[in-house]
């Protein structure tokens, strides 16, 4: 039989970086997901701006891209009172438990993840050590709060890997300590990424084998949240395509990269399934198939559009939902920091 398992309170938690634009990758994979989840369970949502200085910012700019993603958030439907909504940097036990978790994760672990080989390049020595660590920052970020369920893009599948074997290996280095402080045999959830749907992960529009991406030097690869309707119609009229019809089913889509993605993009914004979105299209041509794709991002996103901009003029407001956030966030860390010095032997006060 197995050992009985921890009980951990359910709890949600992911981050946006402030890092340009937010566009319609980040909305269908992560934060369409974040709105659902606060219906079930208790949420904690991170303008994660120490991450974004991984890569150097322009100050005014970073500052100006922390507001709107707030905007974003709540402008997507994000409850920052009934929920909590706040901006990383604000909350210093997350880079304290960073620090601990740099000890506890292992060089070998972190050469592997693709994302930093991707964002360093070739001229990999001229990486800052922040970026190369970050992958431990978001583990802290996660485990700070003892989150059980992190909603996340395709793209984040490895980091939150990651986060699981820091969690179990801080569990195991200390296992006596934790039983002795009365925690069981674990002292941190093993988080589970939540990766579902038809869109997680959204592709370039010019680029079937690329993801959306903020940084891409093409502004017509990606939809930004920011874009006003023609603007999204010519884009997604100039989406790359090929010159077949849609197919019947999803098999017919697998050699079908670009196809495929403004399907999922579809079933995406009409919270349905491929294959519905099959069932009507079957046989259209993308001539046919691109308007409609048009109306529906424009009725989905013109709405959020309007009060991001809105909310974005508004910072007295931002920035007393990310301070109030910020003070409840950190009632749940510092708890965890107190354990967490505890169970590693700090003297504290
Ligand atoms: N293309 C995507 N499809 C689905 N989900 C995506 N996400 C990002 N791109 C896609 C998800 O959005 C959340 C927030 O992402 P982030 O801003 O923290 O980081 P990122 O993955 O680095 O975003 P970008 O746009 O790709 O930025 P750059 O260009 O700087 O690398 C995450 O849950 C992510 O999975």
């Amino acid at each position: 039989m197995d050992a009985p398992k921890p009980a951990f309170k359910e709890r949600v938690f992911s981050g946006v970086q402030p890092t340009g634009n937010l566009h319609l990758g980040n909305y269908l994979g992560a934060i369409v997901k974040f709105v659902e989840l606060q219906k079930t369970h208790e949420c904690i949502y991170c303008v994660v701006d120490l991450h974004a200085i991984t890569v150097w910012q322009e100050p005014a700019e970073l500052t100006k891209a922390i507001r709107e993603v707030t905007a974003a958030f709540i402008a997507c439907g994000i409850d920052p009172k009934k929920h909590i909504v706040f901006n990383q940097s604000q909350v210093a036990e997350h880079a304290e438990l960073a620090w601990v978790f740099n000890c506890v994760a292992r060089l070998g672990w972190l050469n592997r993840m693709t994302q930093f080989k991707e964002k360093a390049g070739k001229d990999r020595e001229n990486a800052s050590v922040g970026l190369y660590a970050y992958p431990n920052l978001m583990a802290a970020d996660i485990l700070v709060y003892r989150a059980t369920h992190v909603p996340v893009g395709e793209d984040q599948k490895q980091h939150l890997e990651l986060s699981r074997d820091i969690a179990q290996k801080f569990n195991s280095d200390y296992a006596a300590s934790i039983a002795a402080r009365g925690f069981g045999d674990a002292f941190f959830p093993l988080p589970e990424p939540l990766i579902q749907g038809p869109a997680t992960r959204v592709m370039s529009l010019r680029d079937g084998s690329k993801k959306m991406s903020k940084s891409d030097a093409s502004d017509q690869s990606r939809i930004n949240l920011t874009d006003d309707p023609d603007t999204i119609a010519l884009k997604v009229r100039r989406a790359k395509t090929d010159p077949d019809p849609l197919p019947q089913d999803e098999k017919g889509l697998e050699t079908r990269p670009e196809a495929d993605n403004l399907v999922g993009i579809y079933a995406a914004l009409a919270d349905t399934t491929k294959a519905d979105v099959l069932r009507e299209f079957a046989g259209a041509q993308f001539s046919a198939f691109k308007p409609a794709l048009s109306d529906l991002l424009v009725a989905k996103l013109s709405p959020i559009t309007a009060e991001m901009r809105r909310l974005k003029d508004d910072t007295a407001y931002i920035d007393s939902v990310l301070a109030d956030g910020s003070v409840r966030a950190q009632a749940i860390a510092a708890e965890t920091m107190k354990a967490v010095k505890d169970i590693v032997g700090l003297v504290r006060r």
